[in-house]
């Protein structure tokens, strides 16, 4: 059996976006370790996302001697600091719990992007952290239970499993399927990074406020299950119908993917008090690429998580003339390109 493994996973970025979590009946007796696993961490809204091959995290767990007394961890090269290693000590219990792991571990994990600058670090973190626990288990484990022990340490790491594009619906035990690998994908990603000071509400906190808050909540509920459906039928038609048609899927997917972004910032700023995530920088890129396509400029269209960067979708072809044009607008520090990125991998074994 390994002592030692490594492992990568990409990040994702959602195109239907997971925001509030599933509240499942209480379950007496025996089943409690499953019943409690099968509840953790599951999305109230069905998702859709595309994993980004330029944004990866990559993690290394080593067994510790049988004297130790704890998990250890190190990212980015620095000690985790105490929250951090709290929410990982206990990510880390249920799979010991589980009998998935036998004694503590040390974890060393690296993004090769800045760590909770609303980039999804959470999603390619806990990805990659259970790709290379499994990768320690006595029993290889498929993509789907992969993609469950992700999601229990972070929902959207669930889709940073199968890569691609890749489809998280809502379940009482929620794993992502895979709806379209990477390879054949004619999309791309330009993610702008815009000036702002740090965030102060993490997405877990964030959601569950809106849950208890919003007005809108439950309107939010509907649309995103409609959005979900509207994408799903797209890919399914992209898939076997129109193949090759990359103009069409853009349009299709596009368009919903900013209904359903405006959709969840607004049941966000209507959360008490206001999760306000756009900057100045965030709106102008809104505008310009409405006015590119307005005006014949490329076909974009944005999207943004519970940060103020803004993920722009478009095709290939269009991606460094998107980008360029990202780059000049005012309030946008850098634009990072991306093509879609593949599943997550163990890398070494030993
Ligand atoms: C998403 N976000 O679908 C949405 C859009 C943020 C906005 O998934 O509580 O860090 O760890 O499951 O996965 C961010 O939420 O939250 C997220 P937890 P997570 O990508």
């Amino acid at each position: 059996m390994p002592s030692k493994v490594t492992a990568r996973a990409h990040s994702n970025i959602a195109l239907c976006k997971y925001w509030g979590k599933l509240e499942l009946p209480r379950l007496n007796g025996e089943a409690w370790l499953d019943w409690r696993l099968r509840k953790i961490n599951c999305p109230a809204t069905s998702s859709i996302s595309l994993c980004l091959a330029a944004l990866s995290s990559e993690t290394t767990v080593t067994l510790l001697p049988d004297s130790a007394q704890q998990d250890t961890a190190m990212l980015d090269g620095r000690e985790a600091d105490g929250r951090s290693q709290s929410l990982l000590s206990g990510y880390l219990s249920l799979w010991r719990a589980a009998g998935l792991l036998k004694g503590y571990v040390h974890v060393d994990s690296h993004n090769n992007f800045p760590t909770a600058a609303g980039l999804a670090s959470s999603a390619s973190g806990y990805a990659a952290l259970a790709a290379a626990l499994s990768g320690l288990a006595a029993e290889p484990m498929s993509s789907q239970e992969l993609s469950r022990w992700a999601r229990r340490g972070s929902g959207s790491a669930a889709r940073s499993i199968p890569g691609g594009l890749s489809a998280l619906p809502v379940g009482s035990d929620a794993a992502a399927q895979l709806a379209a690998p990477a390879e054949g994908l004619p999309l791309a990603m330009s993610v702008c990074i815009v000036d702002a000071p740090p965030k102060d509400v993490s997405s877990r906190d964030g959601m569950s406020r809106s849950a208890a808050t919003s007005p809108y909540y439950q309107a939010w509920l509907a649309q995103a299950l409609a959005d979900y459906d509207s994408m799903v039928e797209t890919l399914w038609r992209s898939t076997h119908e129109e193949s090759g048609d990359a103009d069409k899927l853009l349009w299709e997917l596009g368009t919903v993917t900013e209904r359903n972004c405006l959709a969840m910032h607004a049941v966000m700023q209507t959360t008490v008090p206001s999760l306000l995530y756009w900057a100045p920088g965030t709106l102008a890129v809104m505008h310009a690429v409405r006015h590119w396509r307005d005006d014949g400029g490329p076909p974009a269209y944005f999207t943004i998580d519970a940060g103020p960067h803004v993920e722009l979708l478009c095709l290939q072809n269009d991606l460094a003339e998107v980008a360029r044009l990202a780059g000049e607008l005012p309030g946008v520090q850098r634009v990072i390109t991306s093509l879609p990125g593949g599943p997550a991998q163990i890398l070494s074994s030993e």
